[in-house]
């Protein structure tokens, strides 16, 4: 049984780490810090505590969205299904809000997000957003790499294509103002653009483009979004892919001024033959992640991982668990669970009677680990 008194301890941490430097101020004093935070700011202690700590938040793409045989039902998700709780941390794609589409691209309307992050946000969780953005020379998706460097152009002022990228962006900042709480404050959010650059797999992977022009994008990113007035909500997170050592994870680095949390992409594959790799490639990124966030006094978070299929009954308690608790990382993200039907074996957490269920109910039960009860305010 998880302990409420966990949530408590957590909650007195986010008001310990937000007053950071407030030691000898009255708990009067104190609480007025808390209340001028930023919610941005909110977040950061929220997270900085967890890792701080020995706590990670666990999250999933798409989990209340859709899961292993349904999509679109009313509080339903496969974790919750398997563990009786929901995610700490719900990730969401903004893929085809450039295009004012009512879907994103796999098929979640963008109405029934903002509803959702809303609600999670109000119940104490947390909100991360990707996007996959579509390539603007060819209108292909994200993965359309054939037009070569496009990101140069994007970049250049006066361009068709910085014209047209900053709309885009203008369209996504758009989306994310409609983000209000109750009370009619926009919500804090974690939003992780331009991910997996080290790989040449997205058109915007610096494979395909160069490392300036990649951090110029960033640059371009993060003026349209504070210009709209994203400036107090929205922490941004870096995630490059699989790298070879920490100048490659750096190369194309933004700048600490546009970056508050160190994250890294790394998936599982080839089942248990793929274990040893999985675990150098992991162990590389998030000590060179966690390293840095310690340094600079950012955030480090897993920002995407899992086991296709989780074709390894063990893995979440074998695998994943040792590897979250040797780095102080805030949370972990694992990708969706695509409905059957529509992406036969594509899900990365164990649905009802899947031989991985078992393993994920321990994985839950750790005390290391934090759901949505675990962090609730
Ligand atoms: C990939 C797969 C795709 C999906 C994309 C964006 O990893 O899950 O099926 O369209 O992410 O969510």
């Amino acid at each position: 049984m998880k302990s409420s008194i966990k949530s408590l301890f957590l909650a007195g941490m986010a008001v310990a780490v937000a007053c950071v430097g407030c030691k000898n101020k009255s708990s009067q004093a104190v609480a007025e810090e808390v209340q001028s935070s930023t919610p941005k700011e909110v977040l950061a202690a929220r997270l900085a505590s967890m890792a701080s700590s020995g706590k990670v938040a666990f999250g999933q793409h798409d989990a209340v969205a859709y899961g292993h045989d349904w999509r679109g039902e009313a509080d339903r998700s496969d974790v919750k299904e398997v563990v009786g709780d929901l995610p700490a941390v719900l990730n969401w794609d903004l893929g085809l809000v450039e295009v004012d589409s009512v879907n994103e691209l796999d098929g979640v309307p963008f109405e029934f997000i903002r509803n959702e992050a809303v609600k999670h946000n109000a119940a104490g969780g947390i909100n991360t957003f990707s996007w996959h953005v579509l390539n603007p020379a060819t209108r292909g998706n994200s993965w359309d790499v054939k037009s070569g460097d496009v990101v140069t152009e994007v970049v250049t002022e006066g361009t068709a294509l910085n014209d047209s990228m900053k709309v885009w962006m203008g369209k996504a900042a758009d989306f994310l103002l409609t983000l209000k709480d109750a009370d009619g404050e926009l919500i804090p959010i974690v939003f992780r653009p331009w991910h997996e650059h080290t790989g040449g797999w997205f058109w915007w992977g610096v494979p395909n483009t160069n490392p300036e022009s990649y951090k110029k994008l960033w640059a371009m990113t993060r003026k349209v979004f504070d210009e709209k007035g994203l400036g107090d909500n929205v922490l941004w997170a870096y995630s490059p892919d699989k790298i070879a050592d920490e100048a490659e994870f750096f190369q194309a680095y933004p700048g600490d001024d546009y970056v508050d949390i160190i994250g890294t992409d790394v998936y599982a594959f080839d089942g248990e033959g793929g274990i040893d790799l999985y675990r150098e490639r992991v162990d590389r990124n998030l000590s060179i992640a966690t390293k840095y966030a310690q340094k600079t006094g950012k955030l480090a978070a897993f920002t995407e991982t899992g086991m296709e299929g989780v074709v390894v009954p063990d893995w979440y308690t074998r695998v994943l668990l040792p590897l979250l608790q040797k780095y102080p990382v805030s949370y972990v993200t694992v990708w969706r669970n695509a409905p059957q039907n529509e992406n036969p074996g594509h899900f990365y957490v164990p649905f009802k009677g899947h031989p991985a269920e078992e393993s994920f109910k321990a994985f839950f039960a750790n005390d290391s680990i934090l759901f949505l009860n675990d962090i609730k305010k």
